[in-house]
């Protein structure tokens, strides 16, 4: 683990985009051959990111136009995502969350174009969860990340599944970042912690599950423990297992996640989050880095949201 802030947000956030990167190509496989993952590692070609990255783009740079102790702006941060679904169309969008941002540009409110998603009940998708990251750059307690990571989320996941969800990976960002418990020597503690600043239920049990899960050895099997997919409940525990099973190699928590098959590009990219914020963007591997989409202003991004 590195104790420069700076190096930590920068990995928070990079750690993220190269996830979601080296993830998108295997999105959706059931198994991810590992010499086929080695290949793309190998490769010399530009990594794009995706949707996953586009918002915790705009979220970041939504956390710095607010400036300090300013929180969020659920409207503005509505329409910026809406803008940047717009902008880009093709990044592998749920299919859900498009519909939202459509109404959202045609002028409804963010609350009613989610909050009538799948009769009323609203998205449970990780979406939410995916971006969210970035919050924990700004919160200046767990209490804080957990509550900035339901608002971001709410803003299109109604479903408490899907806000909740966000909240948890808000909070495993922000003890990552602190380094504190630390997750080599004080899993079950880190855990704990989440699941009490996150204070659902639902999510509770799921973080029991994910620390029975610690013992499993290979990615095969944490997916079939956890699951692998679109939900925030069947992504976000797959996540946690990751980092807690690699927290010293951002590499190593990305490989085994994308190992796991399913959403690779968001399981990835959420414990490359969580491995780069401890780590650091020095721990993260350079010739991937140079290779990644979007490298320059993610890293700059880092820098200005530590300063703050
Ligand atoms: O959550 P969201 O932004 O999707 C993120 C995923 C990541 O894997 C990205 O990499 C990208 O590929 O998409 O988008 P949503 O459309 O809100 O949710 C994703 C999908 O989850 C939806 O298209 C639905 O298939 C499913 N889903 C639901 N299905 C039934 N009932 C979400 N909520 C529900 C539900 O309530
Ligand atoms: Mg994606
Ligand atoms: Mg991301
Ligand atoms: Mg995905």
């Amino acid at each position: 683990s590195t104790h420069d802030p700076a190096d930590r947000a920068r990995g928070l956030l990079l750690g993220a985009a190269l996830g979601d990167a080296l993830g998108a190509p295997f999105e959706g496989r059931s198994r991810v051959p590992e010499d086929l993952l080695d290949e793309l590692e190998a490769g010399t070609g530009e990594l794009p990111y995706t949707d996953d990255t586009v918002l915790t783009l705009v979220l970041a740079e939504h956390l710095l136009d607010r400036g300090a102790g300013n929180g969020l702006h659920e409207d503005t941060l509505a329409e910026n995502f809406a803008l940047a679904w717009r902008a880009e169309p093709g990044r592998g969008w749920g299919g859900a969350v498009r519909d939202v941002f459509g109404e959202i540009l045609a002028g409804v409110h963010w609350q009613r174009a989610a909050g009538r998603l799948f009769g009323g009940s609203g998205s449970f998708g990780n979406g939410g969860a995916m971006r969210v990251a970035p919050v924990a750059l700004v919160a200046s307690d767990v209490g804080e990340a957990a509550e900035l990571g339901r608002r971001s989320g709410r803003i299109t996941h109604t479903h408490p599944d899907g806000f909740h969800g966000a909240a948890v990976q808000a909070c495993a960002a922000w003890l990552a970042l602190s380094g504190s418990p630390d997750p080599t020597t004080e899993r079950r503690r880190f855990l704990d912690v989440v699941a009490g600043a996150c204070g659902d239920p639902r999510w509770f049990s799921l973080l029991e599950q994910v620390d029975s899960a610690t013992g499993v050895s290979t990615p095969e099997r944490a997916a079939e423990l956890l699951g692998n997919d679109v939900s925030a409940v069947g992504s976000v525990p797959l996540a946690l297992l990751t980092f807690l099973l690699h927290p010293d190699s951002p590499r190593e928590a990305v490989r085994f996640a994308i190992r796991a098959g399913g959403d690779t590009d968001t399981v990835a990219s959420m414990a490359g989050a969580l491995a780069g914020a401890r780590c650091g963007a020095t721990a993260l591997p350079e010739r991937q880095l140079r290779r990644l989409e979007g490298c320059s202003r993610l890293y700059e991004l880092g820098t200005e949201l530590a300063r703050r």
